[in-house]
């Protein structure tokens, strides 16, 4: 009945949105090694193995439907949360619908027993897989044709989590910019210049999470593979690490959800968060999915895969 209305203020936010940060011109391409390189399945996830610190891993790719092995096309990462798979979170998340993605490849790496490392409750060590981002990013860019300016990576949960631990590794340098969905920070918990050696600063970094996640607390304290930082301080971590200045916070849906932006070293909006305040621990969609549910709630204001694919499309890795 407030289908018109709400459909008004969302289009409203997103003009808002658009006006208030201009895309800025993306014109550094680095093609890889695999343009020119011809492939069969185009618009369907296939799935593929890497051999990677001695066990073998695997992920699944999603070329664009129209797929041209001469162009290079921008690559996002996207890493599941904990107990799941990487066909859950491109299913959960939509992020292969051209709607989202239609310029550009999407990956979903799996993680060793359903999870990231970070937290206590996963067995292997966080270089394993950082080494396995190194591995992945290198058969990627063998095997296709991808913009080495333009890897992105995002993730929920533990995987939100593991951005965190991208962000503050070498292989961090290879991404333009990180976003994380209610991102569980466990290696992140020591002030920000303990344990966070950024590859490259500033680095674009944008965060969406529900003020009612009881499964990775807004506040932090004690998760269920350690001590998670509070989101803000997190934020405040980046924003420093960044050289930031906080240029904004908006309030919208009648006070529901908090967006804040960071203006860092010339470039305005570099360092971002979404705060919905009664979201729990779900990907923010307008639109009934299963984390929602898993989360014993419905649809929220926000579009998460729609403004990190926003975020994304303004960043290019300086050169
Ligand atoms: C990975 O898989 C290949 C092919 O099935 C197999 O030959 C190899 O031994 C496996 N490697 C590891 C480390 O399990
Ligand atoms: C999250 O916060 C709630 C309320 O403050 C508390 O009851 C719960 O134990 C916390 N959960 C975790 C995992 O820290
Ligand atoms: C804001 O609150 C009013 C009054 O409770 C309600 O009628 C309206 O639908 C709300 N708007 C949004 C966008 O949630
Ligand atoms: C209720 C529900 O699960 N809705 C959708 C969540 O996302 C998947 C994948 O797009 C859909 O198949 C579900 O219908």
């Amino acid at each position: 009945m407030n289908a018109l209305i709400y459909l008004l203020l969302l289009v409203s936010f997103y003009c808002n949105l658009i006006l208030a940060f201009p895309q800025q011109k993306v014109t550094n391409v680095a093609p890889s090694k695999g343009c020119g390189k011809s492939h069969l399945l185009k618009g369907v996830t296939q799935y593929r193995t890497v051999e990677s610190g001695g066990k073998n891993r695997s992920f699944g790719i999603h070329l664009p439907a129209d797929y041209d092995h001469d162009h290079p096309y921008p690559v996002v990462l996207g890493f599941h949360g904990s107990s799941s798979i990487g066909l859950f979170f491109e299913l959960d998340k939509k992020l292969s619908e051209p709607r989202f993605s239609e310029h550009k490849i999407m990956v979903y790496p799996n993680g060793v027993d359903g999870s990231w490392a970070g937290p206590s409750y996963h067995k292997g060590p966080v270089q394993e897989d950082l080494q396995f981002v190194t591995d992945l990013l290198s058969i990627i860019r063998s095997d296709f044709c991808i913009n080495n300016n333009r890897i992105f990576a995002t993730g929920f949960s533990n995987g939100g989590g593991f951005i965190g631990t991208i962000a503050c590794s070498p292989v961090g340098g290879e991404f333009a910019a990180l976003a994380s969905g209610s991102g569980a920070f466990y290696t992140d918990v020591n002030g920000p210049d303990n344990g966070c050696a950024p590859a490259r600063t500033p680095l674009p970094i944008l965060e969406i999470h529900g003020g009612s996640d009881r499964t990775v607390n807004y506040t932090g304290g004690q998760g269920e593979g350690g001590l998670e930082p509070p989101i803000n301080m997190w934020l405040a971590y980046w924003a420093h690490r960044n050289g930031c200045i906080e240029e904004s916070e908006e309030t919208s849906f009648n006070g529901t959800v908090h967006h804040l932006s960071w203006y860092c070293q010339g470039v305005e909006a570099l360092v971002q968060h979404y705060k919905v305040d009664d979201m729990g621990h779900a990907w923010a969609s307008t639109e009934p999915n299963l984390s929602q549910i898993a989360a014993l709630q419905g649809p929220t204001h926000i579009q998460a895969s729609q403004i990190i694919m926003e975020f994304f499309d303004r960043f290019q890795k300086p050169t």
